[in-house]
């Protein structure tokens, strides 16, 4: 019998309903010996979206992941047979302090990228980009970004005096020169704005802005295109917020904003990222207590599935 199971050597032939959930059934441990790539769940919500409930993210992508079959037949690669990828579990967060939160982050990534082995970060709300990029910009220096998003996330303070929110992290990661803006996109920016300084004030700091309107009126391909002429062939960090992604297909966020990419144009885009020296990724704010059938955990677990793929296709091209 075929069975979704990537690792028959870990619980032979269970059925997607059967025992732990486990990032798409891997081994879930910290012995990171010959590892590749580890999947690590980051349950912080700073409390700061509109609808909280980001803190139960991982744990319910963990559990969507179940029902991928381990062959990805757009991409054409096996990304679990590639690739040794484990469940790393998750990092430590603590709910009452955003900044010893952040500590635990960055240290607890770096030891996983001082080890050789990338990582797949699952948050978690946005606030959590901030400390995975200090500790990828420790390993890899400045990064260039590819950032899917409906919010920019650079503002400078949502509340008086608090440098840390979901909503400034990129501006942050600006200022500490963790990111070369010149080589930064954002894609699937929309909905109403406090003010068109929160559109120009990043474009002024030399951030590429694909706004919904850019990248459907002019199409997927292009936006694409878009992406590989900003990155080249720099070390990348790609974060993807699900409320990139229209509520219609991922209603399970924070802040959600209409009139947005579907999950199929999410998915072309995420494989558009092919090529690129992609050095690591996020994916945040799946709020649970939102989703509805499961639709938005269910999609965030695929798009995980394409990151891990991607990483897949680049040790297959060069080795690495
Ligand atoms: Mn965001």
């Amino acid at each position: 019998m075929q069975t979704n199971n990537p690792n028959p050597a870990f619980g032979a032939d269970l059925e997607p309903f059967h025992g732990i959930p486990s990032f798409l059934r891997l081994p879930a441990t910290r012995e990171l010996d010959g590892v590749d790539v580890a999947v690590v769940g980051i349950p912080f919500d700073s409390g700061t979206s509109y609808r909280s409930g980001t803190r139960f993210g991982p744990r319910k992508i963990r559990e969507s992941s179940l029902m991928i079959w381990g062959f990805n037949r757009a991409l054409n690669i096996a990304p679990t047979k590639e690739l040794k990828i484990v469940d790393y579990g998750d990092i430590g967060v603590i709910p009452v302090d955003i900044r010893a939160t952040m500590k635990n982050i960055t240290k607890d990534t770096k030891t996983i990228l001082d080890q050789d082995v990338k990582v797949l970060a699952l948050g978690g709300d946005h606030s959590i980009s901030l400390p995975l990029l200090r500790a990828h910009a420790a390993k890899y220096g400045e990064l260039a970004v590819v950032h899917f998003d409906s919010h920019p996330d650079t503002w400078d303070e949502e509340y008086e005096d608090q440098p840390y929110s979901h909503g400034t992290p990129y501006l942050r990661a600006i200022e500490e020169k963790l990111i070369d803006p010149n080589a930064y996109i954002q894609v699937g920016i929309r909905g109403p704005i406090s003010e068109s300084t929160d559109i120009t004030e990043p474009e002024e700091m030399g951030v590429k802005i694909q706004t919904i309107e850019k990248v459907l009126d002019g199409g997927i391909p292009s936006t694409i295109e878009e992406i590989h002429k900003t990155i080249g062939d720099r070390p990348v960090y790609v974060s993807l917020d699900i409320d990139a992604v229209d509520p219609a297909f991922a209603p399970g966020t924070g802040t959600p904003e209409v009139g947005g990419l579907s999950s199929y144009q999410i998915l072309q885009l995420v494989r558009g990222l092919q090529g690129l020296n992609i050095v690591g990724f996020d994916l945040v704010e799946v709020s649970p207590p939102y989703d509805h059938s499961e639709i938005t955990s269910i999609l965030a677990a695929n798009l995980a599935f394409e990151f891990l793929s991607l990483l897949a296709l680049m040790k297959q091209v060069i080795g690495v």
